[in-house]
């Protein structure tokens, strides 16, 4: 996918702010701090239209993208970041359900895992929870860059088992450094939007 146009349209806390062109959606989820927004950075070939950062938690709103005026990156909150209250985990909640249950143009879900760690208890259910609302869901390992090449296909076959991965979803293993991984994401993807 050559990408000639990208911009962020609005920073939405609720869906009266989602935008209302009809265009298909594509968001991504994942803990905090996995790479969400380095991944959208990379599809796209802008260092830091979403902005990411060291420290958990950088992105608090759903950030809508739009990409060569035909459909929508959302880059959504992490979650499994410890150092929040229990009220702002609710609204994280809240605020993942309006949209994962209600948002018509959302065609399919990225969920990203670090594929230097097996998956979390988070990362399970939120994968059952892509499913049980019948979102196509491709999984995107990140830090590929920081697994030996060795033990790559080891860590793979750990995310799948623990994810308990269906047939028809795709896993590809990604780095937002290198850019490994970005055209097979690129070929899933774009079958979605189509
Ligand atoms: N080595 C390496 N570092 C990465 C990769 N992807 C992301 N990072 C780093 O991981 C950190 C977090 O990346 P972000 O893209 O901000 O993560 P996020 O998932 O958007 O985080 P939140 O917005 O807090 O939910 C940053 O320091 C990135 O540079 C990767 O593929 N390889
Ligand atoms: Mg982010």
């Amino acid at each position: 996918m050559k990408v000639n146009q990208a911009e962020i349209v609005i920073s939405a806390v609720s869906k009266k702010q989602y935008p209302n062109d009809g265009f298909p959606e594509i968001a991504l989820a994942g803990r905090s701090n996995v790479g969400k927004s380095s991944f959208i950075n990379k599809m796209i070939q802008r260092k830091s239209l979403a902005r990411t950062s060291s420290k958990p938690g950088k992105t608090q709103t759903l950030n809508f993208y739009k990409i060569n005026e035909s459909f929508f990156f959302v880059d959504v909150p992490g979650y499994g970041y410890a150092k929040v209250s229990k009220k702002e985990r609710e609204a994280w909640g809240r605020m993942m359900e309006e949209y994962f249950q209600e948002r018509e143009t959302l065609r399919a879900t990225v969920l990203l895992i670090d594929l230097r760690h097996p998956p979390t208890e988070d990362d399970i259910i939120m994968y059952d929870f892509l499913k049980h609302f019948d979102i196509p869901v491709l999984v995107v390992a990140t830090k590929l860059d920081k697994v030996k090449k060795a033990k790559r296909d080891k860590h793979i076959k750990v995310v799948r088992e623990a994810l308990d991965l269906e047939s028809e979803d795709h896993l590809v293993a990604f780095s937002a450094e290198t850019g490994e991984g970005k055209d097979q994401a690129w070929r899933h993807l774009s079958e979605f939007i189509s």
